[in-house]
């Protein structure tokens, strides 16, 4: 690897609206105009896109299909909360990845990779993670909270994620309670939340996202066909996965300061608009209990509230609830 590629890499995302001389790179940075040629052939072999134009220089057209560490380090570079990235082509999970790195690094960090070979949902089930298809990070937090907070905390995420792909990406994404994001009844985005505590408080969340970004229908097992969608097949546009990251995690940040600045109930308006149980019967399922019903109302502390047939109240705190009801 090129000893010059993350700074050549730098100084042209920063003039990426304009192309630079390779002479003006090379006095810029102190280095040679071989070393800049010798690093830019680099960078296209790794699949940037980078046009050449006689006296006008070099301008990135496209960045690489796949996760580029450099230019993930570029784009967190910008961020005010996440202080490193780890970026993967392949792990088992970035869930566990990013606990085994917080034995190190207590600091808030990301960790992505391209193909997850055993990505996990909520108890243990399996997570569908397609390589060049998808983003699979986890967000790892260090907030000073209660346990009781906490239980928020999916409340906001959820929004940041659903605005995300409402405003920028234009497809009529929804909220499910309390962790799934969903456009069009099918499953879009799924995401867990872990803790780290003790009897002071939760020191550390660790927030593991996956969505489905580039996915053709038949890029989904069987059994996911009917219930699993993409932002790309619902949009009808191949989705820039670097400009989906960048968006994304900048969202979340506003997200994560009005969780921590706020209660729920700032955000409950919305919340509730963004919602896509509303007006249905559907199943509720937490632990052994299964209720039929209608969800009424989510309570403050982020209680869902449900009636049955029979007019009879439940609550719930994290159900699963099935949209395609038999
Ligand atoms: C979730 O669980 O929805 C949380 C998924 C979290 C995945 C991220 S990826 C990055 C990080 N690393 C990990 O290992 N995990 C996190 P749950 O509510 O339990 O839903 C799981 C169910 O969603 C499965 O049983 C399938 O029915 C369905 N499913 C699996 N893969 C899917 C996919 N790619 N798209 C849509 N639905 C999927």
């Amino acid at each position: 690897m090129s000893k010059y590629k993350f700074t050549i890499l730098s100084y042209l995302y920063d003039h990426k609206d304009q192309h630079v001389s390779g002479q003006k790179i090379a006095e810029q940075l102190n280095i040679s105009r071989t070393a800049v040629w010798k690093t830019i052939e680099t960078l296209k072999e790794e699949g940037f896109v980078i046009e050449s134009i006689q006296n006008k220089g070099y301008k990135i057209i496209q960045f690489p299909d796949v996760w580029d560490n450099n230019l993930m380090r570029l784009l967190i570079g910008n961020s005010e909360y996440f202080k490193s990235i780890y970026v993967y082509k392949e792990v088992t999970s970035t869930q566990k990845m990013a606990h085994e790195k917080l034995l190190t690094n207590q600091e808030p960090f990301i960790v992505i990779s391209e193909v997850q070979n055993s990505g996990r949902g909520r108890f243990n089930r399996v997570w569908d993670s397609q390589g060049e298809k998808g983003l699979w990070m986890s967000l790892v937090f260090n907030p000073h909270i209660s346990f009781q907070k906490i239980a928020t905390f999916n409340l906001f995420i959820s929004l940041a994620i659903a605005e995300t792909m409402r405003s920028e990406f234009k497809v009529n994404a929804q909220v499910k309670w309390p962790n799934d994001i969903y456009i069009n009844d099918k499953k879009v985005c799924g995401f867990l939340t872990e803790i780290n505590g003790d009897s002071t408080g939760v020191h550390h969340i660790i927030c593991g996202i996956g969505i489905n970004l580039n996915h053709a229908l038949m890029d989904f097992p069987e059994d996911l066909q009917r219930k699993a969608t993409s932002i790309s097949l619902e949009s009808g546009h191949t989705i820039n996965r670097y400009t989906f990251f960048e968006a994304l995690y900048r969202r979340i940040e506003l997200y994560y300061q009005r969780f921590m600045t706020t209660e729920f109930s700032e955000i409950k308006e919305q919340y509730t608009a963004y919602s896509n149980i509303w007006g249905r019967t559907l199943r509720y399922t937490e632990g052994s209990k299964q209720v039929m019903g209608e969800a009424i109302e989510i309570k403050d502390d982020g209680r869902l509230i449900v009636r049955d047939a029979d007019g009879m109240t439940h609550q719930f705190i994290s159900a699963d609830i099935e949209m395609q009801v038999e």
